[in-house]
């Protein structure tokens, strides 16, 4: 076997390998609310290698990558045809990232991306420079959307200055996933956006859209918190009625800004909304996943609000391209009661964790909200410790 055919064979075999793995819970007691699986589901090694390679040996003598994938990351969710879905985000060696459909016939392991990235069909006269974030949303219009960020290059920005951008929410849309159609960007009055999010129903005619204002393109300045605003056309989204329903705050994990993850689940109780949370540290940001719910007949409404994080960085999930992050975008409820939660740890790779409709509400429910000062943290936990005393008498 010649140099060629023996790297050819040790690629294939790794890569067939970490696909196959299969991904077991972590063992321990935990928190009773989230287990975490061991391995990541996707990272950038789970990029095919028709992507990466030109298996031509004449063109490609010593077996090169020619297109290099950096990471594999905040991915939408949802379960299509008995199989779980991820739009990831995938990013090269050039920084730039799009989206392409891993598919796993149980959740947990053997993550397959389908033979092409989404081709995301481009806005005349207005190209996205950097598309990410997509969370899917299959609406009771029958159409499954996907919603992400576009950026591109401020038009405002002085001369010399490379970074300033906008951000907005791209919206897609399809019956099969495989067929996209681009319709405009979101139109609102209230700056840039990002972490947008399709509410999955109707709410009196009107399309609701979870939203992120921010001033800046990292800074959301004055703006920030989860907003809710209506559009009544996908086809010329303009948001109307827009209003925070979530707003940062003073000391808590969602300080400097929050963001809606996936779209909520509808239970009995009420929806259940996963999103993530940001505050400052000497070490730079520190983005975490929080839970709240808000009210069946009125979306705007939050009736539960648990205080800090559901999940925060662990291990190997502290580090990555952009260390301290954990975010999702996804997560699916599954017939029997069960929830898959997809979450991305410091933009870099997926991970897995597993809940139920009844450990997130029971959560949600019954976890005592933030008091806002280390004197009523102190009295919950003494109001906790005088009833399991009360229950040992
Ligand atoms: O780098 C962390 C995250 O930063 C952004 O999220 P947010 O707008 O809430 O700060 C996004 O770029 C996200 O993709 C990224 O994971």
């Amino acid at each position: 076997m010649n140099s060629y055919e023996q790297r050819l064979k040790q690629i294939k075999t790794e890569f067939e390998s970490l696909i196959s793995r299969p991904n077991q819970l972590v063992e321990e007691a935990g928190n009773g609310f989230v287990s975490r699986y061991q391995n990541p589901v996707i990272t950038a090694a789970h990029a095919p290698l028709e992507w990466r390679y030109d298996f031509n040996a004449e063109n490609n003598p010593f077996l090169m990558e020619r297109f290099g994938i950096n990471a594999a990351f905040n991915a939408g969710a949802m379960k299509w045809n008995g199989k779980y879905l991820l739009s990831v985000r995938v990013e090269g060696y050039d920084r730039k990232s799009f989206f392409a459909i891993a598919e796993s016939p149980n959740g947990v392991d053997h993550f397959r991306f389908w033979e092409k990235p989404i081709v995301i069909p481009q806005i005349d006269g207005n190209p996205d420079t950097n598309v990410y974030d997509m969370r899917l949303i299959h609406h009771e219009d029958g159409f499954i959307y996907g919603i992400f960020c576009t950026e591109r290059k401020d038009p405002k920005a002085p001369k010399g200055d490379t970074s300033m951008a906008i951000a907005n929410a791209g919206i897609v849309r399809t019956k099969d996933l495989i067929n996209w159609e681009r319709l405009p960007d979101l139109i609102s009055n209230t700056g840039q956006q990002r972490n947008v999010v399709l509410h999955p129903e109707f709410v009196d005619g009107k399309y609701a859209l979870y939203t992120r204002p921010q001033d800046g393109f990292i800074d959301v300045g004055s703006g920030g918190g989860i907003g809710l605003g209506y559009v009544t056309d996908m086809n010329n989204p303009v948001v109307e009625n827009e209003h925070i329903i979530y707003g940062k705050t003073y000391h808590t994990v969602y300080e400097l800004k929050n963001g809606l993850g996936p779209a909520p689940i509808k239970t009995e109780k009420g929806w259940l909304h996963l999103a993530h949370g940001v505050r400052n540290t000497a070490a730079g940001l520190r983005y975490i996943l929080y839970m709240f719910m808000t009210d069946l007949s009125d979306l705007g409404k939050v009736i539960h609000k648990p205080a800090g994080y559901f999940m925060a960085p662990e291990g190997i999930e502290r580090i990555g391209d952009v260390s301290n992050v954990l975010f999702s975008n996804g997560w699916i409820a599954d017939d029997d009661g069960k929830v898959f939660i997809y979450y991305a740890s410091s933009d870099t790779r997926m991970h897995v964790a597993v809940s139920s409709i009844d450990q997130l509400l029971d959560y949600c429910i019954n976890t005592p909200e933030d008091q806002f000062t280390s004197y009523e943290s102190v009295q919950t936990i003494i109001s906790l410790v005088d009833k399991n005393s009360e229950a040992k008498k």
